[in-house]
């Protein structure tokens, strides 16, 4: 049978979570120090170590059929492959920054500026819709010193804690595209990849929703079990048990991280006692 090629970053701060995610969804395979490829031994998928820059042309290609990058690259590179799934990681902004001291009010103040970047297409996108002429310089790599050494008057570059920037006398100014980890696929796969590709991505998204949800357990009595099920959704119903003290039920659900808070106040404002919240490590609806 034919195996599917996944391309993800050889090192860098893709790597690990690209890894950690396959190995989640249960893919075990030997990691890439010192390799270009790799070999699941309980999948149909092989795993390609690539830079990341390389990785929208490869899927483009069909040298690899999916892929795992930053958005920021993929819209970078503009290269004909779609997006399949958000992954939750690698996340952070593309931002325009300009030196402390200097004013910066609205994106009209960048007219007449030398911008360095290694996005030019991004940020090139950005300054022609909001109708600013100002000179993109393109530099692969610390960005952030350019100000500083007069090779520009402000940076687009990427930001994550800000402390780069911060560090380099800069402030950012403007976001211009957030942006997290995807997983790709080339078009005109063939059926039996492409039915590989809806396990993976099955998998990956019963590895989500574990994540977004959280597994409670608590004690009610009686006379208050009508509410306390109202505040509980479950998957379907609550599990509702006898305890062994009279008058008492122990009842079991799963709640959404977004409402878990105001859920928990509010079972314990309905007389809801001994609440315990355990992570689930897979969900599959
Ligand atoms: O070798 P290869 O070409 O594969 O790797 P690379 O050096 O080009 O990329 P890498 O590993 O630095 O980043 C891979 C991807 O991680 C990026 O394309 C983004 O999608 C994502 N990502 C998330 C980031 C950041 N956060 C990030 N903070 N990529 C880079 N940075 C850099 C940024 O360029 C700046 O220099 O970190 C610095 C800013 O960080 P803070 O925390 O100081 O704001
Ligand atoms: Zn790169």
């Amino acid at each position: 049978m034919n195996k599917l090629r996944i391309a993800i970053q050889k090192s860098g701060r893709l790597h690990e979570d690209s890894i950690r995610i396959l190995r989640e969804a249960g893919i075990e395979f030997n990691n890439g120090i010192n390799k270009l490829k790799s070999e699941a031994f309980n999948f149909p998928l092989e795993v390609l170590f690539l830079r990341d820059d390389d990785i929208p042309q490869y899927v483009e290609d069909g040298v690899a059929d999916i892929g795992i990058i930053g958005q920021n690259v993929l819209i970078e590179k503009n290269k004909n492959v779609q997006t399949i799934n958000a992954l939750g990681f690698g996340k952070c902004r593309l931002s325009i920054a300009v030196p402390k001291a200097k004013e910066f009010t609205s994106a009209a103040d960048l007219n007449g500026l030398k911008i360095a970047t290694s996005y030019p297409h991004i940020l090139g996108n950005y300054l022609k819709e909001n109708n600013i002429s100002a000179e993109i310089h393109e530099i692969s790599g610390s960005v952030e010193i350019a100000p500083g050494i007069g090779l520009a008057d402000a940076i687009c570059d990427l930001v994550s804690s800000g402390s780069t920037l911060f560090m380099n006398g800069l402030r950012e100014a403007q976001v211009i595209f957030k942006s997290e980890a995807v997983l790709v696929s080339g078009h005109n796969l063939s059926a039996d990849k492409q039915e590989i590709i809806n396990r993976l991505v099955f998998r990956l998204n019963a590895v989500k929703k574990a994540k977004n949800n959280k597994y409670i357990l608590l004690n009610a009595p009686n006379n208050k079990l009508d509410e306390i099920i109202k505040i509980l959704p479950g998957m379907k119903s609550p599990t509702v048990l006898p305890l062994a003290e009279e008058g008492w039920s122990s009842v079991h659900s799963v709640v959404n991280e977004n409402d878990f808070w105001e859920i928990i106040e509010n079972l314990k404002a309905n007389g809801a006692q001994g609440i315990l919240v355990v992570p689930i490590e897979k969900m599959i609806l």
